[in-house]
């Protein structure tokens, strides 16, 4: 048991207190205890077993009773009383901002409120105005919060946290005496959703990180602060970790916290075999001597292992495959020489012309660049003759213009409900590349969505399919079929593996990427942009593809053009459905 379980355990003890109506002396002494024990630098569990828990300001006889109880048995008889007496949704109710024991006990016993779903429609319904202290201006102000509430407790896609992830850091490498700041956490690992963010600073001017923390833009309001380290609360509504190290111990800790959790827990166990203590601080031998700890390559040299890629660092065989030399020698995102799954205004819902995606797409350095609009079934979707214009039109762009990456024609054309192809095959057989993809039906059977999958990619004609399991990370989640079926008819028909970098897709996923690799499934990173701005989300594309353990040699983007048509072309299906032209 950590010292944060200890502390959530008192915190809630307090809680459940005061929804009691227990002894506010008690309440008190409970919550002190919590914060005490968050910020410890030392494990309670071992100054219980030297005896010097009662020497902690704010534990005295009782609690220190109370913490032996907690870490001898797992449990506290007192928490679990409480927790019998009252409904678990109201505890939930108490983390909503401005919403104290006091209301959510009022809400409990006048209007049987249970939890935050209750509490809501005691708010909307004018019941919960007619109690003391309430009326509609306090009620309307707690209807936000409850939204802010739910916005906060779910992980949010990594694009909403990276940038102002980013920018405080920027913001504390300002600050005088700062010898490094970095984002550590799943934020590093650029884990596809975030919890909360971790910063940490290499300072011996513990103070002044702090003060500039909170007066970042970003910064809402420190809700915890210790010795040497704070959490905020930010703007967005994600709470933020800042840990200030001296810079001896500056590479430890980073690798510390950007975890992931079993990733460490492998290392140090590892470090433990050797006959090494590795902890947040430093590596250290047997007597205690510090061995290193400055940078996370210390860290690894010291324990036998080449530098492993935060990316790679979840626990998932990573150690094993370093300390046996077989880390992959990931894809990065200079490795894309192009985009196969672009939007244009040319139909669709694109809104960029040609010529301004190529422009973009030059200034990010990429070589070619697939147009590949909508069929006619989606909105504003091409018919056969539309497409064929704007393939010819992309050939007459191609051929005079001689500036920009070169431009392949191409669909994304629909997987209609009985896993026909939206457009004639004579047409899409003309075209560079051809992106299937589902968007509609995503209710069907599994086994119906994997034969319309299926037939699909039998067709002979399809190069891509396109985001392939359909999920929209917190609005949609992935539609069911038998993925590993459908990798084998990939790779049967040599059809590519889409891992879509529209930052709220990610689609495929890094778990998926890993399967594909491993049946021998080509895969491809495209942005779906909609928009010139957005051909630089390859960049999330990769970083899916790095946590999926991809090599330049797993992706198709990665080739030159003309291997990249040679290969598009040789695994089309019949002769006879290769049109002149
Ligand atoms: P998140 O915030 O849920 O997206 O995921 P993380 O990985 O950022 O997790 P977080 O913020 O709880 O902790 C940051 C890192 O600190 C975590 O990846 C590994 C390290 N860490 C946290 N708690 C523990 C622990 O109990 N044991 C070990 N070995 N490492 C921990
Ligand atoms: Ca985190
Ligand atoms: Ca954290
Ligand atoms: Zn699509």
């Amino acid at each position: 048991m950590e010292n944060t379980d200890v502390a959530q355990v008192f915190a809630e003890v307090a809680d459940l207190l005061e929804l009691t109506g227990g002894n506010a002396f008690k309440v008190r002494a409970y919550r002190q205890a919590a914060q005490l024990v968050e910020l410890l630098p030392t494990p309670v569990s071992e100054l219980w077993r030297q005896g010097k828990l009662t020497e902690l300001p704010a534990i005295g006889e009782r609690l220190a009773a109370h913490i032996e109880e907690l870490l001898a048995t797992g449990h506290y008889r007192e928490h679990d009383k409480l927790l019998a007496r009252v409904p678990p949704g109201l505890l939930e109710l108490l983390k909503v901002e401005g919403l104290g024991p006091k209301t959510a006990a009022l809400a409990w016993k006048r209007l049987h409120v249970k939890g935050l779903e209750d509490f809501e429609v005691a708010c909307r319904s004018g019941a919960l105005e007619k109690l003391p202290r309430m009326g509609p201006r306090r009620v309307a102000a707690l209807l936000l919060a409850i939204e802010r509430h739910r916005a906060r407790k779910g992980r949010v896609p990594l694009y909403r946290a990276l940038a102002s992830a980013e920018a405080i850091v920027r913001q504390l490498r300002e600050v005088p005496g700062v010898q490094a700041a970095e984002v550590a956490g799943s934020i590093r690992r650029r884990r596809e959703t975030i919890g909360d963010l971790d910063l940490l600073v290499a300072s011996l001017e513990v103070d002044a990180v702090i003060a500039a923390f909170k007066r970042a833009p970003e910064v809402q309001q420190l809700v915890a602060s210790g010795p040497t380290r704070c959490t905020a609360r930010l703007k967005s509504g994600l709470q933020a970790d800042l840990r200030i190290l001296p810079p001896q111990s500056f590479g430890a800790a980073m690798h510390y916290f950007t975890g992931s959790k079993s990733h460490n827990i492998e290392v140090r166990t590892r470090a433990m075999r050797q006959g090494l203590k590795l902890s947040e601080y430093g590596v250290f031998d047997r007597e205690g001597r510090r061995l290193g700890g400055a940078t996370e390559e210390d860290v690894f040299r010291l324990v036998g292992l080449p530098w492993i890629p935060p990316e790679l660092r979840e626990g998932a065989g990573e150690v094993e495959a370093a300390a046996a030399g077989r880390l992959p020698r990931l894809i990065e995102e200079a490795d894309l020489l192009g985009d196969l799954h672009v939007h244009s205004e040319a139909s669709s819902d694109g809104r960029s012309s040609v010529e301004e995606l190529r422009e973009e797409a030059g200034h990010l350095g990429r070589r070619y660049l697939a147009i590949t609009d909508h069929s006619r079934s989606r909105p504003l979707g091409l018919e056969a003759g539309p497409m064929r214009a704007l393939a010819l039109e992309i050939h007459r762009l191609e051929a005079q213009v001689r500036r920009g990456p070169h431009l392949l024609t191409g669909v994304e054309v629909d997987i209609l409900g009985d896993g026909e192809l939206d457009l004639p095959l004579e047409v899409l057989a003309e075209l560079d590349c051809v992106v299937a993809s589902v968007h509609s039906h995503f209710s069907d059977s599994p086994e119906k969505m994997t034969r319309r999958i299926v037939r699909a990619l039998r067709s002979g004609v399809v190069d891509v399919l396109g985001h392939p399991t359909g999920r929209q990370l917190g609005i949609r989640d992935p539609y069911a079929f038998d993925f590993q079926q459908v990798l084998e008819v990939a790779r049967e028909q040599g059809v590519a593996l889409e891992i879509n970098a529209t930052p709220d897709r990610l689609d495929l996923d890094d778990k998926h990427c890993r399967l594909a690799k491993e049946a021998g499934v080509r895969l491809v990173i495209s942005s779906d942009a909609h928009h010139a701005s957005q051909l630089a989300n390859l960049r999330y594309g990769v970083w899916v593809a790095r946590r999926g353990w991809l090599e330049r040699e797993d992706l198709l983007n990665t080739l030159p053009l003309n291997q990249l048509k040679r290969r598009l072309h040789a695994h089309r299906g019949p002769p006879e459905l290769h049109a002149p032209g």
